[in-house]
């Protein structure tokens, strides 16, 4: 008999909906069904069976459709009852006390993952993946998810370890005989591999500057003398008149904020007050809030009007726009080009623009997105992000092999270095879980939902 307990929770949000899943795992659950449903046989494995859900008194609860999966072939490992109810909260409710009645225990946050974690099913950057990927809110957040999911960094991880092992076997028989040379010099020999694993973990490590971005998202702040066309622009990335636009200077006082469409990328654009020299108290108000804003962005863009002489800005604003964070839109490119337009702070990358009506929006998200890749504040399509947990890791292995590879020079401390290999192989392990920290994994899994 396990001495698993059986577990409960309901796995869809709270609330009304027109259905509801409830989750039972452990040994408890094939007798729950059998015993709810009232049926002579059990339910028939991985098979959808509509009933009435009668409880403990035998009162009917609701109609549902259960599924039961045997331990071999379930998440967890454990047996599984997955009921689909009415999404009444109340019938819900009534539902999980009865399964508190018949022996079960309310579910932690996380622990249906935890359980096919512990079960060997999936690895920890597997178990992360899953929370993960039901908070992406961005189609390039989904991929990295999707990938993590499909064991990709744990391959990653697999292959690491089976070479520095390789390498590992050549340092620990050059212990027990060290009357042998060291290959140091053979470019298949350990001091190769070992510099070369090093520089390939630094590598993924690095991804992870981007680990916040699909996480959180970016915030892009649209800034630029009065007049030039901020409030057009919002509109054509929000793809809706969200701001107000018009030929008085001045028109956006405060500053306002909206999501970006059409871009896989999760990020908010925010529309401030035009900036020059003067104003009344009230626009001066406006003016710092718009540099409060630019300051705090992942991204600049500044706005333009390509047909009039270039616009004195503020110095405050100039200090903080730098070719790698920032952009010109150089816009009203329906009308003739003034001269001073291709000498104003020519080492920003810019594009020019008609904001009219919507002919230049797609050409701007793309034009936009494109940017932010290449001056790495964005992920790019093709990147596998790893999470800050992964990084460090990483990092710390790599150090402890770059520390080992020093050691293999001469004089070589043979010893000194395979005991850095183990080191980097300890933390390699962490980032799939091979490691024995209750503590860690408490934390990992208590940012999961209940249910999941
Ligand atoms: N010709 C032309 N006019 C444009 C273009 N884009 C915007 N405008 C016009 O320029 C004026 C100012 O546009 P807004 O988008 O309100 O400019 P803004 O930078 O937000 O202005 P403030 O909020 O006052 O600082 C409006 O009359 C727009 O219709 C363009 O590409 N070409
Ligand atoms: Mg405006």
């Amino acid at each position: 008999m396990s001495t698993l307990e059986t577990i409960v929770a309901t796995s869809t949000p709270a609330g009304r909906s027109a259905l509801a899943v409830i989750r039972i795992d452990g040994p408890l659950a094939p007798a729950i069904a059998q015993s709810a449903f009232g049926r002579k046989s059990t339910l028939e494995e991985k098979k959808a069976t509509p009933g009435i859900w009668r409880d403990l008194h035998g009162q009917p609860v609701d109609q549902v459709v259960a599924i039961l999966w045997s331990a071999e072939r379930s998440f967890t490992n454990s047996d599984t009852l997955e009921i689909t109810a009415h999404g009444n909260p109340l019938l819900v409710q009534r539902l999980i006390a009865d399964c508190l009645a018949r022996g079960c225990r309310l579910a932690e946050p996380g622990e249906f993952t935890r359980r096919a974690f512990l079960a060997g099913k999936i690895d920890l950057t597997q178990a992360e993946a899953i929370a993960d990927l039901i908070h992406a809110s961005s189609e390039r957040a989904l991929a990295s998810a999707r990938r993590m999911l499909a064991g990709e960094l744990g391959k990653h991880v697999a292959s690491w370890t089976d070479r520095l092992l390789q390498a590992l076997a050549i340092l620990e028989a050059h212990i027990d005989f060290p009357e042998e040379d060291l290959p140091v010099e053979d470019p298949n020999g350990p001091l190769y591999l070992l510099n070369k694993i090093a520089s390939e973990l630094n590598g993924y490590a690095a991804t992870a500057r981007h680990d916040q971005t699909l996480r959180s998202g970016l915030r892009l702040a649209v800034v630029g003398a009065p007049n030039a066309g901020k409030s057009s622009l919002l509109n054509a990335l929000a793809g809706s008149q969200r701001a107000l636009v018009s030929n008085e200077p001045g028109t956006t006082r405060d500053f306002l904020e909206a999501p970006v469409v059409g871009l896989p990328l999760a990020i908010t654009a925010v529309d401030t007050a035009g900036l020059r020299d003067g104003g009344s108290d009230l626009e001066k108000a406006g003016m710092a809030r718009s540099l409060e804003q630019a300051r705090a962005a992942h991204f600049i863009i500044l706005v333009v009007d390509s047909s009039a002489p270039s616009p004195a800005l503020p110095k405050n604003l100039l200090e903080i726009i730098h070719a790698d964070r920032a952009m010109i839109i150089g816009n009203k490119s329906d009308l003739a080009e003034h001269p001073s337009f291709a000498k104003f702070l020519p080492d920003l990358p810019r594009l020019k623009t008609c904001l009219l009506d919507g002919r230049d929006a797609e050409r701007l998200r793309n034009e936009l997105a494109d940017t932010l890749i290449k001056k790495e504040i964005a992920p790019g399509a093709e990147e596998l992000i790893v999470s800050v947990r992964h990084a460090e890791a990483l990092k710390h292995a790599a150090e402890a092999l770059s520390a080992a590879a020093s050691h293999l020079l001469p004089p070589a401390r043979t010893e000194l270095a395979a005991t850095r290999c183990r080191e980097a192989l300890d933390s390699l392990g962490e980032i799939v879980g091979r490691i024995d920290n209750e503590r860690m994994l408490d934390k990992l899994f208590a940012s999961f939902c209940i249910g999941k």
